[in-house]
């Protein structure tokens, strides 16, 4: 499965080459990680020694500061139509990849090359894909989103997206015009790397989204409006589901006796997810793209964006087993009409095919992080006063009760024609106030924010995702952050790229401004940023030029989306343009 490298020789290529000569750490700064050239070479990946890579890459290999370079370039096209589908039975209108949905799984391995020649074949939307969780170090133009990033991928064009695989694990990719990624424009990615703990066959991604039987545009265009969230139809495991207009469980097949690799993402609308599989516990061993000490649980609780890596044993009798999903349960994310009978079937090899008549557990309800995440690679950051974020809450009569989210006083509301590298390019520091642009850093210093949600607001968690960047978790919790440093955690804190900001609570999260480009941070709810609920960061602007690739492309893709959006009268976002804006009125 991996391409064999003869190792020695490789290393020693590697770290003669500029681009790893760049990344390689300054090993006197002080918060640098453990354990960086801790792992033999000769070590390699197989079903015993799960924590070897190859080339001296391991599991004790900081992502942050060293990667390999394999040389090797996975190319995929996606072509992007409108069709109609049946998921869980309910025919109905789609956006989909390759016909398909979900969108095929993006495989490689850690250090590969991805090229993907994404091309727009819907008549009436622009489209664009963001590579969740992906660093996208030095590439900020192959992020994928529209307004930011880039001009949305106008119809009938195409947009090749290169980036180089420097993380290894689960994540999934979707578009980020509007909410047209609850549509059906999403799928997983796979990148192949070791582990911290052992298995035997790795059964690949489980994708799972809440799920609606009216088209998205629609839902929230009303949702803008509404005093409360959406009721969903469903939820699609894998892209399956039974209703009462038909539909099937997905299934999953297990090996007696073998250790399986499961790859859990929330591709989700609005509902947490807690998911659990009747008498086999789960070993966690990685959340999003971050390898974890593992530990044994028999459910899991994941927010919208976020993933989780798990080893099931098959050790129980051969038969059929229930994978059961529930919701936060209505109250803190949104109701879910089927929410008490989502399920899908993990069959062993030799059972009689059936529905199984397995007993499991009660699943809990309620919207928060998984509290037992220790990175397996460990830092200990500095202490720091966090800048601060107010999220508030607005409904205007005047706008027949429009509904946003806003940062510091201000919704985001970007424009497709003219995204924040435009400005970079131009030299232009007039961002107008709505894009809710926030300069940071010199190179390489350590960024603090706090983002307190108001005691006024709904109260509704929100899952917070940072393009560009995995953050570290220095402080959740419910209530008023008081400003005591004391109370942050400095000392190996969870790191990943999706974390709860608690209902009428706060998220203090610290990253590292080592990634020049604009990223967007935003809550992952396509409801909450198509209301307002985003901001991004302009990292290092002075540096990007220099720093981020050829602009031809972007160039280009604007040039036609400029032309396609100002061929149509009256062009409307219907929303902030990235979950999409609301026009006003006038
Ligand atoms: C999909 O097709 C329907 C029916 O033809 C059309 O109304 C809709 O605008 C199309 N959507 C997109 C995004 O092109
Ligand atoms: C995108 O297409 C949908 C139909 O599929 C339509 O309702 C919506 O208005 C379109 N939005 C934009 C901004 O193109
Ligand atoms: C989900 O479906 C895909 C496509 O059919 C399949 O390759 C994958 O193994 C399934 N995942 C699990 C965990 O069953
Ligand atoms: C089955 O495997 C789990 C670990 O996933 C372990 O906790 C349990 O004791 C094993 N049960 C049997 C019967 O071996
Ligand atoms: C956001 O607003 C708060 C409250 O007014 C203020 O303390 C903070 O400095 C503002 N944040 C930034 C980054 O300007
Ligand atoms: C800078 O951007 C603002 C907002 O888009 C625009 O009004 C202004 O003309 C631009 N200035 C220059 C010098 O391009
Ligand atoms: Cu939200």
């Amino acid at each position: 499965m991996f391409t064999s490298i003869a190792s020695a020789g490789y290393f020693l290529a590697l770290l003669s080459s500029t681009a790893l000569s760049a990344a390689l750490p300054s090993l006197s700064v002080p918060w640098k990680k453990d354990g960086i050239f801790a792992r033999d070479s000769a070590c390699s990946n197989g079903p015993f020694t799960r924590s070897c890579w190859e080339g001296g890459f391991s599991v004790d290999t900081d992502m942050d500061v060293k990667w390999p370079n394999t040389g090797k370039i996975v190319t995929y096209n996606f072509e992007i139509t409108n069709t109609t589908l049946a998921p869980d039975g309910f025919s109905r209108e789609m956006l989909v990849i390759n016909g398909q949905y979900p969108g095929p799984a993006i495989t490689a391995n850690w250090g590969d090359t991805l090229v993907i020649n994404v091309k727009n074949s819907l008549t009436n939307n622009g489209t664009g894909i963001h590579w969740h969780g992906i660093r996208q170090l030095n590439s900020n133009p192959m992020d994928g989103t529209n307004g930011i990033t880039e001009c949305p991928i106008a119809p009938g064009q195409t947009k090749t997206y290169t980036w180089h695989a420097t993380q290894y694990g689960t994540s999934w990719y979707h578009s980020h015009y509007s909410v047209q990624y609850a549509d059906g424009i999403v799928g997983p990615i796979i990148i192949n790397g070791p582990a911290t703990s052992n298995y035997d066959i790795d059964l690949g991604a489980l994708p799972m989204t809440d799920w609606f039987h009216t088209p998205m545009f629609t839902v929230n265009a009303l949702a803008l409006h509404a005093g409360g969230p959406p009721t969903a139809d469903n939820v699609l495991v894998n892209g399956s589901m039974t209703s009462i207009a038909g539909g099937q469980y997905a299934t999953t097949t297990l090996t007696p006796g073998k250790k399986h690799l499961v790859r859990f993402i929330n591709t989700g609308i609005n509902n947490f997810l807690h998911v659990s599989l009747d008498n086999h516990p789960f070993t966690v061993i990685s959340a999003d793209f971050v390898p974890i000490v593992p530990y044994t649980t028999t459910s899991l609780v994941i927010a919208v964006g976020q993933r989780y890596e798990v080893v099931i044993t098959a050790n129980q009798t051969v038969g059929n087993y229930w994978l059961r999903v529930g919701t936060g349960g209505g109250l803190c994310d949104g109701p879910n009409a089927n929410a008490a009978n989502i399920r899908s079937i993990f069959t062993y090899v030799g059972a009689t095919p059936g529905n199984p008549t397995s007993n499991g557990i009660t699943l809990p309800s309620g919207c928060y992080d998984e509290t037992n995440i220790v990175p397996y690679v460990k830092t200990t950051i500095p202490s720091q006063t966090p800048k601060e974020l107010e999220l508030t809450f607005s409904v205007t009569a005047a706008q027949n009760n429009l509904v946003q989210w806003l940062i510091n006083s201000s919704a985001i509301l970007i424009d497709w024609e003219k995204p924040t590298l435009q400005y970079v390019i131009d030299g232009n520091t007039s961002y107008p106030t709505s894009d809710n642009v926030y300069t940071v850093g010199t190179a390489n210093s350590w960024q603090y924010w706090v983002i307190q949600s108001d005691a006024s607001n709904p109260p509704i968690p929100h899952p917070i995702h940072l393009h560009g960047h995995d953050f570290y978790v220095l402080g959740q919790a419910v209530g008023v952050w008081g400003g005591d440093l004391s109370t942050l955690t400095l000392n190996n804190p969870i790191r990943r790229d999706t974390a709860v900001l608690p209902a009428n609570g706060y998220l203090i999260l610290a990253f590292e401004s080592d990634n020049p480009g604009a990223w967007l941070m935003h809550c992952h709810i396509p409801f909450h940023i198509s209301a307002g609920l985003g901001l991004q960061f302009l990292e290092r602007p002075g540096e990007m030029l220099s720093s981020i690739g050829d602009l031809s492309g972007f160039k280009d893709g604007c040039e036609s989306w400029d032309t396609y959006e100002n061929g149509i009268k009256g062009f409307d976002m219907g929303d902030s343009g990235l979950k999409a804006r609301e026009i006003s009125a006038s």
